[in-house]
């Protein structure tokens, strides 16, 4: 075990708000220091549980419902209905169904990286993470789940010190290259979802206005930056929030509650 455990930072914003651009970046810094880092990014698509979260994305963005391949087959316990209401009974659970099974994927998938990230951070790796617990909330909150049971899935896990939430207009982040691609990429979906990400960013705990994250807390730190800034621009300033961030002792890490 390292004297000091490493620092987690994690990058949250809607889609081609500029989080891969920064995550490279805030890495790259960290290591031309000749301090240890790693990269995480959520969804990881590479495990087994990744690779159906990746079909499940790269599919229609059209509700999970209406195509027979994104669902998950149940069977129905009321065998005493008549086949018409069943049908109809059936099509509406599968919908709700569907979205809390991906749901619990997402975290499936964070759960399964535990482990290794609790190793590095012992070990004095610092992470740098793409996307964790506050898109699980906010993608599935925007189709209109309940907050405290979307919640429920990722308590326990290791949470990070500073969240730098990425605020993109929607404007903006709709037109960068490559959006559209995926399910969720839809200019209203992103908008339900920015909403949702606002009412987390009122629930953390605020960045401080000298810009000292010296504070003792219970909970993650959050930064909100205007990421219609230059690259540059916001790196630095992902850069200074980095440096201000207080040494933390192997096992000492903030539990999602
Ligand atoms: P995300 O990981 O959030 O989806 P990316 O970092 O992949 O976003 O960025 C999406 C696109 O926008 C890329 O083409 C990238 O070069 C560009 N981009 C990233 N940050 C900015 C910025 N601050 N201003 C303009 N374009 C940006
Ligand atoms: P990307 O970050 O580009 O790999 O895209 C992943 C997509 O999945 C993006 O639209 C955000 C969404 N997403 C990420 N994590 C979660 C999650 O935990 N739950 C849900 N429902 N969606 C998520
Ligand atoms: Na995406
Ligand atoms: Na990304």
């Amino acid at each position: 075990m390292a004297a000091k455990r490493g620092k987690f930072i994690l990058f949250e914003g809607l889609d081609r708000s500029g989080k891969s651009t920064q995550t490279r970046l805030l890495l790259n810094a960290i290591r031309q220091r000749g301090k240890q880092a790693e990269q995480l990014s959520f969804p990881d698509r590479k495990t087994l549980i990744g690779k159906l979260i990746g079909d499940y994305l790269r599919g229609s963005s059209k509700p999970a419902s209406s195509e027979g391949k994104d669902k998950i087959q149940i069977e129905n316990s009321e065998t005493l209905v008549d086949e018409k209401s069943k049908d109809i009974k059936q099509t509406e659970n599968e919908s709700v169904l569907d979205d809390k099974a991906i749901h619990l994927l997402f975290s499936a998938n964070r759960w399964e990286k535990q482990t290794l990230m609790r190793k590095l951070l012992d070990s004095g790796v610092d992470l740098v993470v793409d996307r964790y617990i506050y898109s699980g909330i906010a993608f599935s909150c925007a189709k209109g789940m309940d907050f405290d049971w979307c919640k429920a899935p990722d308590v326990g896990l290791i949470a990070p010190d500073l969240v730098v939430f990425l605020n993109v207009n929607i404007e903006e982040s709709t037109a960068r290259e490559g959006f559209g691609s995926e399910r969720y990429e839809t200019r209203q979906f992103q908008s339900l979802v920015l909403k949702q990400f606002q009412k987390l960013e009122k629930m953390a705990v605020p960045q401080s206005s000298n810009h000292s994250l010296d504070v003792v807390s219970q909970q993650p730190l959050w930064i909100t930056i205007n990421a219609s800034q230059s690259i540059d621009s916001i790196s630095k300033s992902v850069i200074s929030y980095y440096n201000s961030l207080q040494d933390k002792s192997p096992g000492d890490y903030f539990i999602f509650k």
